[in-house]
């Protein structure tokens, strides 16, 4: 046995849990690269994505899923059928809620909206687990944002619903409580050869990484519904021999009258969420880029398989 495979361990842990619980930005915490977009919005995360985190001498992968919700379009049901399925194979389930909403509950302060439906979603997803009857465990984020003390009662409740081996409490953002999670999961993969080389943050290729890079610029700059309208696509990625890199996306919105508003003023929407882009893989890939944005419309993307397959979605749902 050489030494690189004595005593390692290795497993995939699916991250779970409500839309904007913080699967994303705690997964990219783990891994100490940026593997997932995270916004504001819910909805964010589309299709699983693995993170690899090294811990001890564990190596995690973090399958980072879309957040779990009620829905009838087509892409929604999609991705939370992969959800549960990649949770159902895993070798720990981790469960992210956001725990905002119940401290205050606790507190008896009043819930927004958001809270209460975020909340809603986490009770569905306990229903699933008690369901599925397999231990996972809590993770209670975005501690940030209350008095420690203030989860104590919220830690109590779950823990008395019988479907956590372990609860705690994180700050994604800050990184609170963080490594005492990750090494609490490293020890609950099995001993096993590393699955992937231990260098690796991701396992996705780098045009899809790019693509969501873009896709995160275009969700944090435009409103309302039009982000879940529309998708990006890497149509080309040429190697040039000055060491720089040109990357040709397509932005596909399902209206005409979105092509307007991606595009802004005299592009100038376009322009802005093109340099962000831009900045963030130079930075990733530690190279120049020339990145190339176009807008396309397609009414019927959202019906395509070919929308679904490359992101290891299931479209039959
Ligand atoms: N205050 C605070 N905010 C956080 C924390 N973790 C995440 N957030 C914020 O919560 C929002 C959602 O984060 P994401 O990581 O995208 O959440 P997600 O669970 O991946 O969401 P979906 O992909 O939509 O399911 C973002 O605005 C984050 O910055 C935290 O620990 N504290
Ligand atoms: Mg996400």
């Amino acid at each position: 046995m050489t030494p690189d495979t004595e005593n390692t361990r290795a497993g995939f842990v699916a991250v779970i849990g409500a839309p904007n619980a913080g699967k994303s930005t705690l997964v990219n915490r783990m891994v100490g690269a940026k593997v997932a977009i995270v916004t504001q919005k819910v909805q964010t995360t589309r299709f699983p994505v693995r993170g690899i985190a090294m811990v001890n001498d564990a190596q995690l992968v973090l399958v980072d899923t879309p957040g779990i919700f009620r829905t009838r379009r087509r892409l929604d049901r999609a991705m939370v059928k992969a959800a549960l399925a990649g949770a159902e194979e895993a070798d720990v389930i981790l469960h992210v809620i956001d725990a905002t909403g119940w401290v205050a509950e606790k507190l008896k302060r009043p819930l927004t909206p958001a809270q209460k439906r975020s909340m809603e979603d986490d009770r569905r997803v306990m229903d699933d687990l008690k369901e599925l009857g397999r231990p996972a465990i809590l993770a209670l984020n975005k501690i940030d944002e209350f008095d420690h003390l203030e989860v104590l009662p919220v830690i109590q409740e779950l823990s008395e619903l019988g479907i956590y081996s372990d609860i705690f409490p994180i700050s994604a953002s800050n990184g609170d409580g963080v490594s005492k999670l990750a090494d609490h999961l490293s020890g609950l993969v099995p001993e096993s050869p590393y699955l992937y080389d231990p260098e690796q943050t991701a396992d996705l290729p780098m045009r899809l990484l790019a693509a969501e890079v873009t896709r995160e610029k275009l969700m944090l700059r435009l409103h309302e519904e039009l982000p879940y309208q529309l998708m990006v696509d890497t149509e080309s990625w040429e190697e040039r021999k000055d060491g720089s890199v040109r990357i040709q996306q397509a932005v596909i919105v399902g209206r005409e009258n979105h092509k307007g508003m991606v595009l802004g003023k005299g592009g100038n929407s376009i322009k802005e969420i093109g340099k962000r882009a831009r900045e963030e893989l130079e930075a990733m890939l530690d190279r120049k880029v020339h990145l190339f944005l176009f807008v396309k419309v397609d009414e019927r993307w959202e019906e395509k398989k070919d929308s679904y397959t490359p992101f290891g979605l299931e479209f039959d749902v």
